[in-house]
């Protein structure tokens, strides 16, 4: 007798250590362990942890382990994947808003982009995901992008005629590329490496942490600082899954959210600044050029971009945030 009572108590206690449905969202992300994305989720996902007490956790996918990004996008919207964090481009067919934040030297300085994304537009912006099955949640920083080749460097604008460059998935970085006068190349981000070493493609572009952790500065070893876009990543979480938490939940998740941007954006300094260092330790040629004529370039993106009345309004009211 006694000892059953002992485990049904035994039992009661340990039920009570469990707390009440606990649940732990998935969230996909195709960098490596340390990537600051990464690194933020995971965060976010300590945050959740004790503000929920044990009730929610985020467990971290990363490495591409659930797909490329196309795919996860899909599979998030279907709540196969309960998170995302992906680079905005990759969104910019689905959610058309997401266009802008993409625009070629639209952001005067990160700063810019920051009070942007930190205000009403930036959460507009973050709604407009909710029509396509998704909950945006926060903007992450990913710096500017600029352009690395493997055989013949980018000096000039001209320099630009002719490369084969792999880019996102999305029409609007297609049509930069065509701009520039390179032939753009859409690819998933896995498959860049090989496209770069079997020369199936002249270069790509990204960040410095990006060019660094996939170690396409091995293989593209001219890294020219055009520095054309500084598009956002995001991180989402799909419709059905957050439909399926308690309205104080859906509140505590949105503000854990916020406060991982502040997070994020102290891990991303720190990684621009060590990746840029391992790749001229690395041997990698950097090249300053002048931007000018990468801007004026670019008039005719933003003609076949900017053309619905909420667009330009968009952009002129990203324009004059100070
Ligand atoms: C990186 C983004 C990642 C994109 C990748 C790319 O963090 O989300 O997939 O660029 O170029 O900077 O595909």
């Amino acid at each position: 007798m006694k000892s059953i009572a002992a485990l049904v108590l035994g039992a009661a206690l340990s039920l009570a250590a469990l707390p009440a449905s606990a649940q732990t969202l998935r969230s996909a992300d195709i960098h490596p362990d340390g990537y600051p994305t990464v690194e933020a989720v995971k965060y976010l996902g300590d945050l959740m942890d004790q503000r929920t007490g044990g009730r929610i956790k985020i467990q971290v996918f990363n490495n591409a382990q659930l797909g490329a990004e196309k795919d996860t996008i899909e599979q998030t919207r279907f709540g196969v994947i309960d998170m995302n964090r992906v680079n905005t481009a990759p969104f910019n067919n689905l959610v058309p808003e997401t266009q802008v934040l993409g625009l070629p030297f639209l952001f005067r300085s990160v700063d810019h982009m920051h009070k942007v994304l930190d205000g009403p537009i930036g959460d507009g912006i973050l709604k407009a995901f909710e029509p396509h099955g998704l909950v945006g949640l926060a903007f992450y920083d990913s710096g500017a992008r600029s352009f690395y080749t493997t055989k013949t460097a980018i000096h000039s604008i001209e320099d630009m005629k002719g490369l084969k460059l792999r880019v996102q998935q999305s029409d609007l970085w297609i049509a930069m590329m065509q701009a520039l006068g390179a032939n753009p190349t859409p690819m998933a981000y896995g498959e860049v490496y090989s496209a770069l070493e079997t020369g199936v493609v002249d270069g790509a572009e990204n960040n410095w942490p990006s060019y660094e952790s996939s170690r396409h500065f091995e293989v593209a070893k001219h890294y020219t600082l055009t520095e054309h876009s500084l598009a956002p990543e995001v991180l989402v979480i799909s419709k059905i899954s957050w439909d399926k938490l308690s309205p104080d939940d859906q509140a505590t998740l949105r503000q854990a959210a916020k406060d991982s941007v502040v997070k994020m954006r102290e891990l991303w300094t720190a990684r621009e600044k060590a990746s840029e260092e391992k790749v001229r330790a690395g041997g990698g040629e950097i090249i300053t050029v002048d931007k000018a004529p990468f801007i004026a370039a670019m008039g005719p993106v933003y003609d076949k971009f900017v053309t619905s009345p909420e667009m330009k309004s968009l952009v002129e009211r990203i324009r004059a945030v100070q």
